[in-house]
């Protein structure tokens, strides 16, 4: 494929229009998801949790189409690899250890699925793991706001490239381009789908050609660079919320990590590979960019990083010290009253 193995040629520093506590805070977010996803995987190697998700190398993908998300207004249909959108939106790292311990005090009682998150407060649709399935969620969202003359709001939904082949991705496109809806769809291309390549899912290496054949727009973007992100991002949600209708994102980058803790990728791609894709990674090349350009010192670097890991930390304590929900409470909020099916 055209692009495999490489990512665009470095452009010269543009912020559009970020300050300097936007970059850093863009950075806070790519440093917390990379933290709390380690966490995730050690905790499962030591017993602890059943599972987690890794999206090392998405960070700059997700932290940077978080700051285009209007916080109180635009809603968030994520996918189960999002856990750097879901904190940028403000999802804190104590809910994330909540409901990877599966603890009674998460969200949905500890019965969720880990990574699946849900929030009213934020904007957060509930994620299913079914692939695609969250298109046509967050296309009727979208239509209920055009429905509702609710002007100034938009829809953001994510997926992989995998997803793209599920019938559901096709018909939420089109339906959202017939209606003009509010709504970004934003592709999180990171060439496997589990262990089938890009190449291997479609023909023409660009997910965001597709978008032609619906009548939207369609933009590729570097994955790698949160600052391309947020642009693409922003000027694709300011279209949606003033009746410009949908567009298609595609942001290059590439899975680093397993594709889950359950997972083992030396199976299906080379060390080397995976080695060689590791000069794309975003955290370390952001981190070196905000020092470069005067935006972070390197004593403020280390003291953000620091921080970081100590809130980590502090979520990671205070979520494995809460108790379980109670085996009684197995069949709450599944049948009407206090009906028990085994009475
Ligand atoms: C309908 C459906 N088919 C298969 C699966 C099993 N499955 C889970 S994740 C995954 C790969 C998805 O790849 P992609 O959409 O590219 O996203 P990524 O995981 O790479 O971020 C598959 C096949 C599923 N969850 N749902």
């Amino acid at each position: 494929m055209a692009t495999k193995g490489k990512a665009p040629a470095k452009a010269p520093f543009e912020r559009h229009g970020l300050t300097d506590e936007q970059l850093v805070e863009i950075l806070r977010i790519m440093l917390m998801h990379r933290t709390l996803e380690a966490r995730g995987f050690q905790l499962n190697r030591q017993g602890k949790i059943p599972f987690a998700s890794a999206g090392e190398g998405h960070e700059g993908v997700q932290a940077g189409a978080a700051l285009a998300f209007k916080r109180g207004s635009d809603v968030l249909v994520p996918y189960y690899r999002d856990l750097g959108l879901d904190l940028g939106i403000g999802l804190t790292p104590y809910e994330v250890l909540l409901s990877l311990f599966a603890r009674k005090a998460d969200h949905s009682g500890g019965r969720q699925f880990p990574h699946h998150y849900a929030s009213k407060r934020l904007g957060l649709h509930s994620i299913s793991s079914v692939l695609a399935a969250q298109v046509p969620h967050a296309v009727g969202a979208a239509y209920a706001m055009k429905y509702r003359n609710e002007s100034g709001r938009a829809v953001l939904v994510t997926f992989g490239e995998g997803s793209t082949s599920e019938g559901e991705w096709h018909e939420g496109m089109n339906f959202a381009a017939v209606h003009k809806l509010p709504i970004v769809f934003l592709c999180e291309n990171n060439e496997w789908a589990i262990s089938t390549p890009a190449d291997k899912q479609m023909a023409n290496p660009n997910v965001a050609d597709r978008a032609v054949g619906y009548g939207m727009p369609g933009v590729v973007v570097n994955g790698f660079d949160p600052i391309a992100v947020y642009a693409a991002v922003k000027e694709a949600m300011e279209r949606a919320r003033s009746g410009g209708g949908p567009t298609l994102v595609e942001a290059k980058c590439y899975r680093f990590l397993a594709h889950t803790t359950d997972d083992d990728d030396r199976t299906y791609r080379s060390r080397e590979e995976v080695e060689r894709r590791r000069q794309d990674d975003p955290v370390p090349n952001f981190e070196r960019l905000l020092v470069e350009q005067g935006v972070l010192s390197p004593e403020g670097l280390e003291s953000l990083k620091r921080s970081v890991l100590a809130e980590a930390n502090d979520a990671t304590d205070r979520a494995e010290a809460m108790p379980y929900p109670a085996p009684e409470d197995l069949y709450t909020h599944v049948y009407a009253d206090s009906y028990q099916p085994w009475r």
